[in-house]
């Protein structure tokens, strides 16, 4: 079952956002990624995101570049939590950077760092892991892994 959206602003994004796609894949939780454009296509932005509910998405990924307003348009039209993935371009990300996290009060978007879709595929899912002890069980098998390769880094002496 398809569970989380991921939209981008552009086939461009692709290479970034398809981190946040293998993610998910590994943990096994069925998403779907769509390009449609905040600027180019905002009636499909609109359709997109108004009838996510309906098809089981409780959580949506929206990754751009440039002037970023994806994210937040997608949050202006849900009450779904939406995390933001600034993307980089002709200033190193932070035009998307800044454009995603400095919203406005009252239409919140969680942003993660610049071109880091992995973390937004991973903070999607401590957010369907709290209500699925599966996932929480399989997002602490991935920290514990983590930890350990951190420390086999110190022990070589890396
Ligand atoms: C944004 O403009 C997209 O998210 C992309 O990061 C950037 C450039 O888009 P393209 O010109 O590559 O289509 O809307």
């Amino acid at each position: 079952m398809v569970k989380v959206g991921i939209v981008m602003g552009s086939d461009s994004d692709w290479p970034i956002m398809k981190k946040a796609a293998a993610m998910l894949k590994d943990f096994g939780i069925g998403y779907e990624a769509k390009v449609i454009s905040a600027h180019r296509t905002p009636d499909l932005c609109t359709e997109y995101v108004t009838t996510a509910v309906d098809r089981g998405i409780k959580v949506l990924i929206g990754g751009a570049g440039m002037a970023a307003h994806l994210p937040g348009v997608m949050a202006s039209l849900t009450p779904l939590p939406v995390i933001g993935v600034p993307i980089s371009s002709k200033l190193d990300g932070m035009d998307a950077l800044l454009a995603i996290v400095q919203m406005p009060k009252g239409i919140p978007v969680a942003t993660v760092a610049i071109d880091n879709a992995a973390n937004a595929a991973l903070l999607a899912l401590r957010i369907l892991g709290i209500e699925d002890p599966d996932i929480r069980a399989k997002l602490e098998e991935y920290r514990l892994a983590d930890e350990a390769r951190i420390k086999a880094i110190k022990l070589e002496g890396i």
